[in-house]
């Protein structure tokens, strides 16, 4: 039997669904908690309403469920931190401390907080962005995950706290949509494709990113909490990648399986976001210290969004 019990924090979110489904099959059910602000959700294990801004009541959870590991995912991600900079700051930052303080005490063995490829600015190298490099972020988003990565290896190394992190990077998936991020396009291209054959986008042809499909992002998450420990030799966070492309390149992708999809560009203000972002990502030391591997490119990423998104569509129109 698991003496794990997990904690997810922010688990409505796009990737806190799927990491759920995954943790609950990997450490049964009944260890591990889904929380988050909404008063219900629907999840096969137990789900809390939860503010992790709330620090009492998260003490109180961590306590009488006897948690040993907490999944932090709630945030005000890129686009939506621009609009509410202020929440963005206090929500993503006092919410790392929330978690961070229990494991400092002593209450959790261990801490799983993303960071983001967010963390880079205009002035970080584009191609093949280094693990160490020039950080100068000019979003609050990004602002607040460069600041929280600091905080997290202080955490590590002032007090021992086993804090894990990685650099997620647009992330694409089938089972839920994301909310105010600048990658966000990359999914809704997909449901726009299927629905009405065309899709208006609000970044330009050319804007390559890094992105990632759900699965790769949730076997990563996992991974990096299973490894020993002395096997994460960076305690702020560590680049990943898997793929990267732009709005043209992923139609064209997209046209392979429905020639007739047509695309067009009303670039708003996430083109600036995104051009103040890495195109690509190295990756090395990930890969190195504990074994990290993508499984997904480009055109099977693609493949197996159509595929399952029209079982889906197919399924709701029955
Ligand atoms: C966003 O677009 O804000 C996020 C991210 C890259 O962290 N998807």
């Amino acid at each position: 039997m698991s003496d794990t019990r997990i904690l997810v924090i922010g688990a409505c979110g796009q990737v806190g669904t799927e990491l759920v489904e995954n943790l609950a099959l990997r450490f049964g059910n009944q260890n591990v908690i889904a929380s988050d602000i909404r008063d219900e959700a629907s999840f096969d294990v137990e789900y809390i309403k939860l503010d992790v801004l709330d620090r009492e009541k998260v003490r109180d959870v961590v306590v009488s469920n006897q948690i040993t590991e907490v999944y932090h995912l709630a945030a005000l991600l890129s686009a939506t931190a621009e609009k509410h900079p202020e929440f963005g700051w206090k929500l993503n930052m006092d919410g790392l401390f929330s978690v961070l303080d229990l494991a400092k005490e002593g209450l959790l063995k261990k801490v799983f907080w993303p960071s983001s490829i967010a963390v880079f600015g205009p002035t970080t190298p584009r191609e093949n962005t280094p693990q160490r490099t020039v950080i100068e972020p000019t979003t609050v988003y990004g602002i607040s995950k460069f600041a929280g990565e600091r905080w997290c290896e202080y955490y590590h190394n002032r007090y021992g706290v086993d804090v894990r992190s990685i650099r997620y990077p647009g992330l694409i998936g089938y089972k839920s949509l994301p909310g105010g991020g600048t990658t966000d396009y990359a999914v809704d291209i997909f449901h726009q494709a299927l629905k009405s054959g065309t899709y208006e986008c609000f970044l330009n042809a050319d804007t390559s990113l890094p992105m990632m499909y759900m699965s790769d992002a949730v076997k990563a998450t996992i991974d990096i909490m299973q490894v020993p420990t002395e096997q994460i030799k960076n305690r702020s966070s560590y680049n990943i990648s898997a793929m990267s492309f732009n709005p043209a390149e992923v139609t064209e992708e997209i046209r392979k399986h429905h020639p007739n999809f047509t695309i067009s560009y009303a670039p708003d203000e996430r083109q600036k976001i995104a051009e103040s972002w890495p195109a690509s990502i190295d990756d090395e030391e990930a890969r190195q210290d504990w074994g990290w591997n993508h499984e997904y490119d480009l055109p099977k990423m693609v493949n197996d969004m159509l595929h399952n998104l029209e079982k889906l569509h197919f399924s709701n129109s029955n």
